[in-house]
């Protein structure tokens, strides 16, 4: 470890800007931040990103006193804190009129959907009054207990794991009052529905609902208190530590009220979400017969005949979908009864289709109630809150398409932090500029998402035939387009290369993404891409009497012809990402980026390896040279001029010329050379830390002086 030579007044916690870190490497960015999270000081600046390293314990920092502190200060005069950044944004979306964007990053348990809660309550808090508006933010606040319970899942990584993308638009008028928002959500885990990992748990609604509902409506749902009853939910893991999911289930309830859902809507929604845990239940057997051949048939009636009364199905249709296929051609039907495999599979598919149709609806649902329905230009600033970048032991099309999100943010990153440092440069005029060098991961974005030749491409050419093209066929498609990219391997390239790699599975390939390789196998992307419901299965719910579920299955409306093939999953992503991306482009964009301190959701644990490996990947020592490599440290003349007033006999104690007059008093009667500093429109560009230590340095001095001679006075008064 380099040794830390912190020159700044607050050397026991480090620096809070790691611009002004000296030797600036990689242990010394490290040791920096270990210093401050031992001292409970999460939050660290590179210019203005804030980085947040994750607590794991609460921390008395938060709340009404501190955001009335972050209220009336400048960016630099407190503490490093969201707040702070919050504060920035809404000021410079409410005064210069410029749309804003808040992204948040950082790997799975980092603290992103936090920070973005944070961020959320902070602009709530300060942003008008009146009891329109705060109708608006009470319905803005409370999507979340909502979402978070559809949307989020115990994982092994986090307790809380967002299982969706989110971006939320939150709308203003003119004076900066809030008039309302839109929430768009990317693909949803859903496979997690009907499966997963040992440890982990299935969206915390199921738990909610079960723990926190009374005996009525249990009753009413057709449902038992027993989580162990239920083949969808996790036998081994049904509570998590300190997770009350009783309490959270009246929370949810009482969110939605207030967003708007009427008891029938609320009443509604619990009975889909107690039929995909019923159809879990759903036992097929193969000891029946269609016409000599062995057929799935359903076991336990009673299940089904429960399931019929509560959404208003026939058992025998649901029977009948569930166990058999028709296949139309243009002169006949044919019904073909299918195996045991093939019905379980199409339970599934239909529990997992029913359940993210109905996480989609519940955000339209949101959607319709937060909407702004007037006309007026509205000033907007958008917060960005996805799953984080995840490497498992087995990972499949759900973390591709978790990953490949990441991998655009990255992007993201890279282009706006320069765009927007040179643009900087530009607007204050004849300030000049080097450039440094970063890692460009749009060779790995392009090798997703390129429109002829990317593994998507391949992915949507797997026509859901089966025999034709399988999981097999694809993988073998990609090996022979990318057996040279410098990012992709596989068993079959590294074969090529006499490369001997027994980690490496023969139906994997791997991904060397901005954040790290991931291998991913892919057995089932074909089928979880093409993502095709039997028609059978849609048209049985679109049958249903209850108006929700029948209203998540358009397309099973007998008069809804459509020969067409649905966009697939991944192309569907694709194209959301790519709007993403254009909104975001369009915005000021706010950084924060989080890290995650150890991997045991423990607080007070710092792992360096682990710091040190994200501090990495998210570039955060290419940001700090960036930063420098113009200007360390810039600063409007109003609060640069106050906070070295003193240093000059002639700004000290008063000065009356304006501010970039007394700045520039400042910079003169102390002897900086003239490279070290640059006049820009509205703001001075300090260039190295060491010129702004000096400042501090002086500042500090002159502090001591002021005192002493306060205490002399006041002695001589005695
Ligand atoms: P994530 O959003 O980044 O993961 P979360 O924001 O859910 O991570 O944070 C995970 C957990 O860490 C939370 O449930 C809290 O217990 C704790 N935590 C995070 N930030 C703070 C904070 N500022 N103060 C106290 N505790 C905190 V993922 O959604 O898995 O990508 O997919
Ligand atoms: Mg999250």
């Amino acid at each position: 470890v380099a040794p830390l030579d912190m020159p700044l007044l607050e050397d026991s916690v480090g620096v809070e800007d790691l611009v002004l870190l000296e030797p600036l490497v990689q242990e010394s960015l490290l040791k920096n931040l270990q210093i401050r999270y031992e001292k409970k000081e999460i939050y660290t600046y590179i210019g203005n990103v804030v980085i947040s390293l994750n607590p794991y314990q609460q921390l008395p920092i938060y709340g009404p006193e501190f955001i009335a502190k972050y209220r009336d200060y400048t960016f630099y005069e407190l503490k490093p804190h969201i707040y702070a950044l919050a504060n920035v944004a809404y000021q410079s979306l409410k005064d210069r009129d410029r749309d804003q964007c808040i992204l948040i990053t950082g790997e799975s348990g980092a603290g992103k959907t936090e920070a973005s809660k944070l961020v959320m309550s902070y602009v709530a808090a300060v942003c008008g009054k009146g009891e329109q508006v705060n109708s608006v933010k009470e319905q803005l606040l409370q999507s979340n207990p909502v979402l978070e319970a559809f949307g989020n899942a115990k994982t092994i990584r986090n307790n809380n794991s967002s299982r969706f993308g989110k971006y939320m638009d939150i709308e203003f008028d003119f004076k900066g009052s809030p008039l309302g928002g839109v929430i768009t959500n990317y693909l949803l885990e859903k496979s997690r529905v009907v499966k997963q990992l040992k440890g982990e748990r299935n969206f915390h609604i199921f738990y909610q609902l079960l723990a926190g509902a009374d005996a009525q409506l249990l009753k009413a749902l057709k449902l038992e208190q027993e989580t162990s009853l239920y083949a969808y939910l996790n036998r081994e893991m049904s509570r998590v530590d300190g997770m009350d999911d009783a309490s959270n289930f009246r929370a949810v309830q009482s969110a939605m009220t207030v967003i708007g859902f009427s008891d029938e809507e609320i009443r509604q929604v619990l009975e889909v979400t107690a039929l995909v845990l019923k159809l879990g239940n759903v036992e097929l057997s193969d000891e029946f017969q269609a016409n000599g051949i062995p057929a799935s048939g359903i076991r336990d009636r009673q299940g089904v005949q429960e399931i019929g009364e509560l959404v208003g199905l026939s058992s025998e249709e649901l029977e009948k979908a569930l166990c058999s296929r028709t296949v139309e051609t243009a002169k006949e039907k044919v019904v073909t009864a299918l195996n045991i495999t093939q019905a379980q599979y199409a339970r599934d598919a239909l529990a997992k289709n029913i359940y993210s149709r109905l996480f989609n609806w519940i955000v339209y649902r949101i959607n319709e109630s937060i909407k702004v329905s007037t006309g007026e230009k509205k000033k907007v600033m958008g917060v960005l809150d996805i799953y984080g970048f995840e490497i498992l032991q087995d990972n499949s099309f759900e973390q591709f398409v978790i990953n490949y999100c990441n991998e655009k943010l990255q992007q993201v990153f890279i282009e706006m932090t320069l765009k927007e440092e040179q643009e900087e440069y530009k607007r204050e005029k004849s300030i000049p500029w080097t450039k440094v060098d970063y890692f460009d991961n749009s060779i790995i974005c392009n090798l997703i998402e390129h429109n002829q030749r990317s593994i998507l491409v391949m992915l949507d050419e797997g026509v859901p035939a089966p025999g034709v093209v399988s999981d097999s066929t694809f993988l073998a498609k990609l090996n022979q387009l990318f057996s040279k990219h410098g990012h992709y391997e596989s068993k079959v390239t590294q074969n090529a290369q006499r490369q001997y790699d027994h980690t490496m599975g023969l139906s994997c390939f791997r991904i060397c993404h901005y954040a790290g390789k991931v291998m991913y196998n892919v057995t089932g992307f074909i089928d979880k891409n093409n993502d095709l419901l039997y028609r059978d299965l849609s048209q049985a719910m679109w049958k249903a009497q209850q108006p929700l579920l029948q209203s998540l299955f358009p397309e099973g409306d007998p008069k809804q012809v459509s020969l067409k093939r649905p966009p697939t999953a991944g192309s569907q992503f694709k194209n959301s990402v790519a709007i993403l991306m254009k909104n975001l482009y369009s915005k000021n964009p706010n950084y924060i980026r989080c890290i995650k301190p150890n991997e045991h959701q423990q607080r007070g644990q710092f792992s360096s390896e682990l710091v040190s490996s994200q501090a990495l990947y998210l570039g955060l020592l290419e940001n700090v040279r960036v930063r420098r490599a113009g200007y360390a440290y810039r600063q409007g003349y109003g609060p640069f001029l106050e906070r070295y007033r003193m240093l000059s006999r002639s700004t000290w104690p008063h000065w009356k010329e304006g501010d970039r007059k007394g700045v520039e008093k400042i910079i003169e009667e102390l002897s900086v050379a003239s490279e070290e500093a640059a006049f820009g429109k509205t703001k001075i560009f300090i260039r190295s830390p060491k010129t702004l230590f000096y400042l501090e340095e002086q500042r500090r001095l002159r502090l001591q002086q002021l005192a002493t001679l306060i205490q002399k006075i006041y002695r001589g008064w005695r």
